[in-house]
């Protein structure tokens, strides 16, 4: 390998150095100290060269990009995922068509304006309609794909609908942490003072809302249903990254972000739909953050809304695994902590839970 980049750089040299040699022959043609030899043969080849450039770089083009198409976004699995990707193979086509176009002229007109003696390049400055014309013909392309990305990313970043599932996404050298509000529906304060070995969130236990926030070793979402994720982070930056669902979304130390959207296939259909029995969403960190980035994986699991809700309503509250921590709950929250983190206790003012004990035993 070495010897052959030896080899490489040294033909390199002698290409250069061959240039700059005929620069100095070309220097002297135009300054009319010597007459050009053999020029038109030179126009000939690279006329023709011009067309071969043309055909075997389309080919190469479109050959590599349907051969590559296996590397290409994976199947989406989210509603907005469907928009995301309609616009991405919207700009695709436009940009190829004016890719095509461009290059067929560029390249043919090479060819085609060949030098030939006698004849004299035409003296064109200024045409103000074909101006007019390459201004406002993309310019309208612009505000028609900027149109239909802003509502759609309006849709994406605005507000979730009132019955999303909220779930806490919480990233830190090498993992990721999962709470979810329980039945509440409100995930408690946090505060990075307060994590210790075992509060390894920092959950406030003053705030009521928290004693029946339970944490989950995977992230488990419904289908067909708004899911809210509250994103942050402990360390450094991280980035939570769903490709399946085309998710992405910075998790910043200090500042919580946000992400909803709607899983449109379980776990389970995504398998038959690509006849990989193994297959799992994946949640991964899409931001460099240390040496051990490559292991901060968690698999998504999508089932269908009464699996999930029966599974919601089974967890243990984070407090009732901990009760060592109900000395840091208020003396007078005591008895609605004992009764909260049963996650059991229905607060029947509260949308939340009606979402679960009304709709989601149906
Ligand atoms: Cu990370």
């Amino acid at each position: 390998m070495d010897k052959l980049l030896i080899a490489l750089a040294f033909g390199l040299v002698l290409l250069i150095i061959y240039q700059i040699l005929r620069f100095f022959t070309i220097y002297s043609i135009v300054r009319g100290k010597k007459r050009p030899t053999n020029l038109d043969s030179f126009n000939k080849i690279n006329g023709i060269l011009m067309l071969v450039f043309l055909f075997g770089g389309m080919f190469l083009v479109f050959w590599y990009s349907s051969k590559a198409s296996e590397f290409y976004l994976p199947e989406s699995a989210s509603v907005h995922g469907d928009w995301i990707d309609d616009m991405l193979w919207m700009s695709i086509y436009i940009t190829g068509i004016v890719f095509v176009v461009t290059q067929v002229l560029l390249f043919y007109f090479s060819y085609k304006y060949q030098y030939r003696p006698g004849r004299k390049a035409y003296f064109y400055p200024h045409n103000n309609k074909l101006e007019i014309a390459w201004t406002v013909v993309p310019a309208i392309a612009f505000i028609v794909m900027f149109i239909i990305a802003q509502d759609a990313w309006g849709k994406i970043t605005g507000k979730a609908p009132d019955d999303a599932v909220l779930v806490e996404v919480v990233g830190q050298q090498f993992s990721w942490e999962i709470r979810y509000p329980g039945l509440d529906g409100t995930l408690g304060r946090d505060d990075y003072r307060l994590i210790d070995a075992v509060n390894s969130l920092g959950m406030d236990l003053t705030d009521r809302a928290s004693y029946d926030d339970f944490t989950s070793p995977q992230l488990l979402v419904p289908k067909g249903r708004a899911v809210m994720l509250r994103i942050r982070a402990k360390d450094v930056i991280h980035s939570v990254y769903i490709p399946h669902f085309r998710i992405k979304m910075d998790a910043v130390p200090g500042m919580p972000t946000r992400f909803h959207f709607e899983a449109k296939y379980t776990t389970e259909e995504m398998r038959t739909k690509l006849g990989n029995p193994d297959f799992e969403f994946e949640l991964a960190c899409a931001e460099i953050c240390g040496r051990g980035h490559f292991a901060m994986r968690m698999v998504v699991t999508v089932v269908e809304e009464e699996e999930f809700n029966t599974w919601y309503r089974e967890q243990q509250s984070w407090l009732s695994r901990n009760p060592e921590y109900l000395s840091k709950v208020p003396g007078d929250l005591k008895p609605l902590a004992r009764a909260k983190m049963e996650n059991s206790y229905v607060d029947s003012s509260n949308s939340f839970s009606s979402v679960f004990f009304i709709n989601g035993s149906k």
